[in-house]
């Protein structure tokens, strides 16, 4: 039978002249801003609903900082089931609005991610909802892992590198199993956190899963404080070439107006994190220590991975907050 149609487009791969000028090395954008619901999110998700969540379904509930409530909420709009979300308060009015507009029930609970997630596990038990994670379950990731297929289909040779921001690390395992599906395990994953919101680098540097006591970042669709352990599983597996690094709030802050003038493509601060990669010299950096080859034997991919959580006035907002 034939697959059902997917949520998510093939987005476009662009070649950025200003920053391949800046790493000396061609760059590309995957731009996942330009998903139908405004991040990367929608892959996943898109793939779990249509597994999970048939005509039957009574809803679904999902928690999210975010991006992934706004998939969830266009998906269950268009297989015409109810959706709940469950957000923190940290999650902008902004974009609990958005999912307002998509049809779906919103709910706010707890401060961060993971309050919010407790929440919506009651509801899949109390209500009969399906769940949707944000972040940890392998139809998500085979999800993800079509953003490799498309990039393995439009790039001109194998990357040099990847970079991508880590959350909870959903994304970061469908770029792995992407990467291996199209015979580039090879290729360094570059993994992009805010300090604050560095659950991924804690357990890398721990050599075990770590839970951040809170979220202190900003970047609050970066905030959850465990990472899934696949992502670990994946950061150890001897044939993967994982670099994880740490930007502050203010230079994924910087990364996204630098992103805004060159590109003129505006994103949340969890995408500004992967941006700061070349914005801020960590590329470079680890070229200086010999982490990362000089040059690079081909283009730097950057997944653009966008977010909906982003306007002029919270742009304001977070010039406010971050720079003080
Ligand atoms: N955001 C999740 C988890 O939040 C959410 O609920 O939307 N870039 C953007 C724009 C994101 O929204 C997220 C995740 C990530 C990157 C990181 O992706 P992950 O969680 O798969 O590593 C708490």
């Amino acid at each position: 039978m034939a697959s059902p149609k997917a949520f998510h487009i093939n987005t476009p791969l662009l070649e950025s002249i200003d920053m391949s000028k800046r790493v000396g090395n061609s760059v590309y954008l995957k731009m996942e801003s330009s998903q139908p619901s405004g991040s990367f999110k929608i892959r996943g998700i898109g793939h779990l609903c249509q597994k999970m969540a048939g005509p039957q379904s009574k809803g679904v509930v999902c928690s999210s900082g975010g991006n992934a409530g706004i998939a969830t909420a266009y998906v269950a709009r268009k297989l015409n089931i109810p959706a709940t979300i469950v957000v923190p308060s940290s999650t902008p009015e902004l974009i609990r609005e958005k999912m307002k507009d998509q049809g779906a029930t919103v709910r706010v609970v707890g401060k961060v991610w993971d309050d919010a997630n407790d929440e919506a596990l009651r509801l899949t038990q109390s209500d009969g909802l399906t769940y949707v994670p944000p972040f940890d379950h392998p139809l998500l990731w085979q999800g993800h892992a079509s953003i490799m297929r498309e990039i393995k289909a439009s790039l001109p040779s194998k990357p040099g590198a990847v970079v991508l921001s880590v959350g909870g690390g959903g994304l970061f395992c469908g770029v792995v199993e992407g990467l291996k599906e199209v015979g580039w395990e090879s290729v360094p994953i570059i993994c992009m956190e805010t300090e604050g919101a560095d659950c991924f680098n804690a357990a890398v540097k721990a050599n075990k899963i770590v839970t951040l006591p809170d979220i202190t970042s900003e970047a609050k669709c970066l905030g959850a404080k465990t990472v899934c352990s696949q992502a670990f599983e994946y950061s150890k597996e001897e044939n993967i070439n994982v670099i994880s690094e740490l930007v502050t709030d203010r230079q994924a802050l910087q990364a996204v107006e630098i992103f805004l003038d060159e590109e003129r493509v505006l994103v949340e601060l969890a995408c500004g994190a992967a941006l700061a990669a070349v914005y801020s010299g960590v590329i470079q950096r680890l070229q200086g220590e010999g982490r990362l080859p000089f040059p690079l034997p081909g283009p730097l991919v950057m997944v653009v991975c966008g977010g909906s959580s982003v306007n002029q006035a919270q742009l304001q907002h977070l010039r406010t907050v971050v720079n003080r």
